[in-house]
C-alpha cells in the first residue's frame, strides 16, 4: 500500500536491501559459514515501525483496539508536548506485541488544549463527524473482545481495511481555512491530523544493518554526493563496520543467531581490496537506472542521524529522506482547491542494546553535552566517549540489558558458594550473554525527525494554562494499561542471570556487580 502511494519510499526499500546485501557480503567474509539467502535478507531488510497522527481521543482507543486484534500493545508514554523548544501538541505511544516486537506503530495523539481556545474549538469542530473505523470493522473488533480469537476469514477482513482506508492516503483535505492557520503558527502537525480523513501513514521505517552506508547511498541516489565521494566514504564505513563487528553484534543484527550457531562460524578478517570488491559491487547494483531517485519529486536527506554516535551500540540510530511535497485538493468548496502538503517522510533505523536507567541516564547526558558542543560550533572532544563500545563492558557497567544462558557443560560445576562474582563469571567466559535489543523509541530523535520534516523545531503551546501529562493519562484515554518496557528488558535481564545461576549450581550469596540498574 505504501510502496504504492509513494514511489521514493519503494525505491528507498531497494536502496536498503541492496546496502545490507553489501554488508551481509562483508559478514560472510569475516564469519566464515554466515550466510543469507535472499529471502532472508529480504525480510531483514524490511520496515519495523510506521507512524500514525490521531486527532480524536475516542478514535486512539479505537485504533489500539484495533492494534490488539494483532496482538500489539502500547508500549511506553512519551510526551512530545514536554521536550522545551522541541516540542509537539502531541502525545504518544507505541504499539507492537510483547513477545514478537519487530513490528510497531508509533501513534500520536494531538491534545487540543495545547492550542489557545479558538483554534481547539475549530479543531473539535473539523474532526467531530470523522469516522475512520467503520461500524463493520468496529463490530468485528467488538467480536474479537469478546470471543477472544476471529476467524480467519474475519481477520483478513480487518487487515484489508487497514490497507484499503484506515491507514491511507487520499489526497483529500478539508477545513482550508483551519489547515492555512495552523500551519501559519507553526502547527503543521496539527493541519496533518485534521484536516483529512484517515489516519494515513506518515512514514514506514526498514531495517537497515549500517544506517551510515544506506545515509550515504540515498544522499548520492538524490544527488547530494557525486560518485567518487560516494566511494570513498562507503569504503571508510565499511571498513570502520568490519572493524567493529564481533558475535555480539551478529546476534543484536541476526536474532535466529545463537551462541552454538556463531561458533560454527571461522572468524576472518577482511582486506582492504575485498572491501573494494564490495564497494564495487553496490555501486554496480546501485547505478541501475530505476534507482535514479533524483528524478522523483523529492526534499532532499536529513542533515544528521539522530541518537548516539556510530561507535556507541546503544538505544536506536535514525535519519530520513525528508518530507515529499504532495499534491491535496481541499474538496470542501464550491469549486475543489489544488494545494500541497509536506508531511510524509522516509525513515530508516538500527537497533542497538537496550540501556538500563543507568545507560540511559548516561545516554542523555552525553547527548545534552552534544547539543551544548553543537552550539558553541566546538568539535574538540567527543560527547560519546564515556559510553563502552563494547557489549561485555556495557553489561559489567550495568548499562544495558542482557539475556543470560550457562556456557554448556557448566551445569552444577560450582560447588554452591563461590567467591566469584557474575563480572568474572562472563569475564571467564562461564556465564554467556546476548544484549537485548532495543524495541521503543526516543522522544528526542522523534523530535529531530519531526522537526526536519515539518521544518519546524517543535512549537511551544499557545494556551495560556499549561497542562502537563502523564502515562496514567493516556491510560485513562486507552482505556487499559500501557506496557512498562523497561520493567520487560529488566525481568527477562533478572530472570535468565537468576535461571542460569540456578542451573550452574551456584546458590547466593553471589556478590553481584551486575545490577539491571532499573
Ligand atoms: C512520529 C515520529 C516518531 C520515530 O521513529 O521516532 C517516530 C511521527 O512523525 O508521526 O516515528
Ligand atoms: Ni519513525
Amino acid at each position: 500500500m505504501f510502496g504504492r502511494e509513494v514511489p521514493l519510499y519503494d525505491k528507498s526499500l531497494a536502496v536498503n536491501q541492496h546496502c545490507n546485501k553489501a554488508v551481509c557480503d562483508v559478514l560472510s567474509q569475516l564469519f566464515v559459514g554466515f550466510t543469507r539467502t535472499e529471502s532472508e535478507l529480504f525480510l531483514t531488510g524490511r520496515e519495523r515501525h510506521g507512524a500514525i497522527r490521531i486527532g480524536r481521543e475516542d478514535e486512539f482507543r479505537w485504533v489500539a483496539r484495533y492494534l490488539s486484534c494483532f496482538d500489539m500493545e502500547p508500549h511506553d508514554f512519551y510526551d512530545m508536548t514536554a521536550l522545551g523548544q522541541k516540542s509537539q501538541p502531541v502525545i504518544c505511544t507505541a504499539f507492537r506485541s510483547r513477545s514478537g516486537p519487530e513490528n510497531r506503530i508509533f501513534a500520536s495523539l494531538l491534545r487540543p488544549e495545547y492550542f489557545g481556545e479558538d483554534i481547539a474549538r475549530r479543531i473539535a469542530s473539523a474532526l467531530q463527524d470523522r469516522q475512520v473505523i467503520s461500524p463493520e470493522v468496529q463490530s468485528i473488533i467488538e467480536k474479537k473482545e469478546r470471543d477472544g480469537g476471529l476467524s480467519l476469514e474475519d481477520g483478513t477482513f480487518l487487515a484489508q481495511q487497514g490497507c484499503e482506508k484506515i491507514f491511507c492516503w487520499t489526497g483529500l483535505a478539508s477545513n482550508r481555512d483551519l489547515y492555512e492557520d495552523l500551519c501559519s503558527s507553526g502547527y503543521k502537525i496539527a493541519a496533518d491530523i485534521c484536516c483529512f480523513p484517515s489516519h494515513h501513514l506518515n512514514h514506514l521505517t526498514p531495517n537497515s544493518l549500517c544506517i551510515d552506508l544506506y545515509s550515504l547511498a540515498m544522499k548520492w541516489k538524490l544527488g547530494e554526493k557525486n560518485d567518487s565521494t560516494f566511494t570513498s566514504e562507503s569504503h571508510k564505513i565499511i571498513s570502520r563496520l568490519a572493524s567493529r563487528v564481533d558475535g555480539h553484534w551478529m546476534m543484536l543484527h541476526f536474532p535466529e543467531l545463537t551462541h552454538r550457531s556463531l561458533q560454527s562460524y571461522v572468524r576472518c578478517e577482511i582486506s582492504p581490496s575485498a572491501i573494494e570488491k564490495v564497494v564495487a559491487d553496490l555501486r554496480c547494483s546501485l547505478h541501475h537506472d530505476s534507482l535514479d531517485l533524483s528524478a522523483l519529486p523529492h526534499n532532499g536527506y536529513k542533515d544528521r542521524t539522530e541518537g548516539p554516535d556510530e561507535a556507541s551500540p546503544i538505544l536506536l540510530r535514525q535519519d530520513s529522506y525528508r518530507a515529499l511535497t504532495e499534491h491535496i485538493t481541499f474538496v470542501d468548496e464550491t469549486t475543489p482547491y489544488e494545494s500541497s502538503h509536506t508531511a510524509r517522510f522516509g525513515e530508516i533505523e538500527q537497533r542497538f542494546y537496550a540501556t538500563t536507567s543507568l545507560g540511559r541516564s548516561l545516554y542523555d547526558s552525553c547527548l545534552a553535552q552534544r547539543d551544548e558542543l553543537q552550539e558553541s560550533d566546538r568539535n574538540d572532544s567527543d560527547p560519546f566517549e564515556n559510553i563502552p563500545k563494547d557489549l561485555e563492558e556495557l553489561v559489567i557497567e550495568g548499562l544495558v540489558y542482557a539475556e543470560f544462558e550457562p556456557k554448556p557443560g557448566t551445569n552444577n560445576q560450582t560447588s554452591g558458594e563461590t567467591t566469584m562474582s557474575v563480572a568474572d563469571l562472563i569475564r571467564q567466559g562461564m556465564l554467556l550473554f546476548r544484549g537485548q535489543r532495543y524495541e521503543d523509541f526516543l522522544p528526542f530523535s522523534a523530535a529531530g525527525i519531526f522537526a526536519s520534516n515539518l521544518d519546524q523545531y517543535g512549537t511551544e503551546s499557545g494556551s495560556d494554562s499549561k497542562v502537563s501529562y502523564t502515562k496514567d493519562y493516556l491510560e485513562s484515554i486507552l482505556g487499559r494499561s500501557i506496557v512498562d518496557s523497561q520493567a520487560f528488558y529488566a525481568s527477562v535481564h533478572q530472570q535468565s542471570l537468576q535461571n542460569s545461576l540456578e542451573s550452574m549450581g551456584i546458590s547466593s550469596p553471589l556478590p553481584l556487580s551486575v545490577s539491571p540498574g532499573h
